[in-house]
């Protein structure tokens, strides 16, 4: 498999610059690269990339997405003077020309498709390519919006073309609507594009009807493009968090796509000029974390806009720390999105559910009370602490931005282990079955364990065949706690003894909350920490008995036959409520009769070490060599594997997805996704 992250920058892209005044375009400077990359030498990432030079895109590969009149207007503007130049940018809506500018376009396009054979060809897993100008806003005749050429669209047609890719997805988070790449793709099917942007009800730049989420595709497109308007400036974190959840990410798992291309603009973070947005650079993290999940890891990142110089330069750092495998830092602020976003987030599903199995069974009733596109949440906007209005506009604002983020960056940061994950290994045979990277340390001294159990434990081990199972847990859950490793594995012949012993010995450590995620037939020991931890028995009987506390959470489950029927309640269910709680532990417990498949359990475990900066205990029941391996192979981060056919999940499960949806959704947040229940 594939290792290793590429960065792709040349200091040449910094020549194209602004000659003359202009308030719109003055903002799209040279410092965007530089200042990004000093900020990436700063955190000693530089040095743990693979460096990938760039190259000048040839003619041919920019026609693969431009014509050739749009290849030759900029082509002749290498020789024109000031006077020129301008004239021709004046054809254009914010765009300026620089003699170096057709120069500095076909490196950008180069250093994408760069990035493509670097990960196509499995020199790296992924990578990122820090370019000017950028490419999102620009067309197949006409320059656009600060870009000359769209870098990603060209490679997304160089890596169908190349490597006879039938399957690519873009996922466009910079926060204006990169309209240019819509219009490449709108009629084909083989490329899904995502985009999310200020919109403001059109008002915002580019102000396009065919921006709103009505705009799904043309022809045998349909359904292959999807914009995730935002009607309100201000949305943060959560907000970012409740689209992936709720319609990228279930949406790019049923489409499973080859390559995945990210047309990354942070403008989109918080501090920017142009987004006027709330995000925190840690959510890029996590979003590029959640994009790593797919496709087997093969995931490009291409900068678009940023135009705030530190808030994007973190942002960057973020994306690419996360590339190298880095733990995710815990995200920060309220977990619950505004209902503007969730108004979005329910247009949008609604609109796409014609083309998704995984959005056949949403509920458009609401949509018949629409006459126009509704603006109907200003009258039902019942909390109106948060939504969102505030605009940053000055100078004394960017500067404020400046010094939280300063704060912000140094708090979120912590120093990574460098060897990730314990285990202990009972035989030389499971060993050599392990990731490489694997730490092995030894179990707990038995004398340990046995002053420690009768010390705090006592009433919860009472046999003595159950205490010697402890020693390897509690080995494995010390080095978690000391920090010297982010992850682990343990063998128990008693999970849920073990799983008891591990949850009280974390809240005695200090844990606030521990997120505890049992898979299978496993007997529940009741805890007396509560509040501190949060259950979710994923199983296929109902656990009624304990189904009345608001920290035990019975999620009946059974894949289906064909399996991989999994993704709707981990999107829809599973990780909202983790992210709305915050867990600074995750501890996931499989046992016997385990209701879900390898693949399931992988991918959850990939997804959950986006939580609690990536701390989880695995506590695993039965010596199953092929889950024990998978499992390790999940917590060293390795990519999720291949889920073959997708399979759309029943109508029943997604009803009972619904119910528990709202049931809990006002203690947990994140999982709203329709205004039209709870709220
Ligand atoms: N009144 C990128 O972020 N603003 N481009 C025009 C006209 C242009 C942004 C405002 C913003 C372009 C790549
Ligand atoms: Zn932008």
């Amino acid at each position: 498999m594939a290792s290793g992250t590429a960065l792709i920058y040349d200091e040449e892209m910094t020549s194209h610059r602004l000659l003359w005044n202009d308030p719109i375009c003055d903002i799209e400077v040279p410092e965007r690269l530089s200042f990004s990359y000093e900020q990436l030498k700063c955190y000693h990432l530089v040095e743990r990339c693979v460096c990938v030079p760039a190259r000048e895109g040839s003619e041919e590969e920019i026609l693969l997405v431009h014509s050739s009149e749009h290849l030759e207007v900029a082509k002749s503007t290498q020789t024109m003077n000031e006077e020129e130049l301008k004239r021709v940018s004046g054809n254009y809506d914010a765009f300026f020309f620089h003699p170096s500018t057709y120069r500095c376009a076909r490196i950008a396009v180069g250093a994408g498709l760069q990035l493509v054979d670097s990960v196509m060809s499995g020199k790296v897993c992924n990578g990122m390519a820090l370019v000017r100008p950028p490419g999102h806003h620009s067309q197949r005749n006409a320059a656009n919006g600060f870009c000359l050429f769209n870098n990603v669209a060209i490679a997304a047609e160089y890596a169908k073309r190349k490597y006879g890719l039938q399957r690519i997805l873009i996922v466009d988070w910079d926060v204006h609507h990169g309209q240019g790449t819509q219009y490449i793709f709108e009629e084909d099917p083989s490329v899904l594009y995502f985009s999310w942007h200020r919109y403001e009800h059109q008002e915002f730049w580019p102000s396009l009807k065919e921006s709103d989420y009505d705009a799904v595709g043309l022809g045998r497109g349909k359904g292959s493009n999807i914009n995730l308007p935002w009607n309100k400036v201000g949305m943060g974190n959560s907000d970012y968090l409740a689209a992936f959840f709720h319609v990228l990410l279930p949406v790019a798992f049923e489409f499973d796509p080859e390559l995945v291309l990210v047309s990354s603009g942070y403008d989109s973070g918080i501090g920017d000029p142009e987004g006027q947005m709330n995000a925190t650079p840690d959510v890029f993290a996590h979003l590029t974390h959640f994009l790593m999940q797919l496709a087997n890891g093969k995931l490009c990142v291409i900068l678009e806009g940023g135009y705030h110089l530190k808030s994007l330069s973190e942002s960057v750092c973020m994306t690419v720390k996360t590339l190298l495998g880095d733990p995710v830092p815990q995200i920060t602020g309220e977990m619950a999105p505004c209902l503007s976003a969730i108004e979005s987030i329910q247009n949008v599903r609604a609109a796409h559910k014609p083309y998704w199995k995984c959005l056949m069974y949403e509920d458009t009733s609401f949509l018949q009370n629409l006459s126009t596109k509704s603006h109907l949440l200003e009258k039902v906007n019942t909390n109106p602490s948060t939504e969102h209005e505030s605009k940053i506009t000055n100078k004394d604002e960017m500067v404020k931005v400046e010094r939280f983020l300063e704060l912000h960056m140094k708090n979120i940061l912590f120093p990574v282990p460098p060897i990730k994950t314990a285990a202990t290994i009972e035989s030389e045979a499971s060993a050599h079955l392990l990731p490489l990277s694997i730490r092995v340390v030894k179990e707990m001294d038995m004398n340990e364990v046995k002053a420690l159990v009768s010390a705090f434990y006592a009433d919860l081990v009472k046999e003595d065949e159950t205490l010697l199972s402890l020693g390897s847990m509690l080995a494995v859950l010390d080095k978690i706690l000391t920090k010297q490793v982010c992850n682990g594995i343990a063998e128990s012949p008693t999970a849920s003894v073990s799983v008891a012993v591990a949850l009280r010995h974390s809240v005695r450590f200090g844990f606030q909350r521990v997120l505890c995620i049992f898979v299978g037939d496993m007997e529940i020991i009741p805890n007396t920490e509560d509040g501190r931890i949060l259950m979710i028995h994923i199983c296929e009987k109902q656990q009624s008995e304990k189904t009345n506390s608001k920290h035990y959470i019975s999620l009946n489950w059974k894949e289906g036959a064909e399996g991989n029927d999994f993704f709707s309640a981990v999107f829809g269910f599973i990780l909202p409520v983790a992210y709305s709680y915050q867990a600074n532990l995750t501890v996931i417990a499989v046992g016997p009769n385990r209701s879900l498949g390898i693949n399931g359990i992988s991918l959850l475990l990939g997804l959950l070490r986006g939580l609690a900066e990536s701390r989880i205990l695995a506590v695993i029941e039965n010596t199953e060599m092929n889950l024990m391996q998978s499992v390790a192979k999940a917590l060293v981060g390795d990519s999720t594997p291949d889920f073959g056919v997708y399979a759309p999940p029943t109508q029943e499960k997604v009803r009972k997805i619904k119910i528990l949806r709202d049931q809990l959704q006002q203690e947990w947040k994140m999982l709203q996704c329709s205004v039209k229940n709870g709220i």
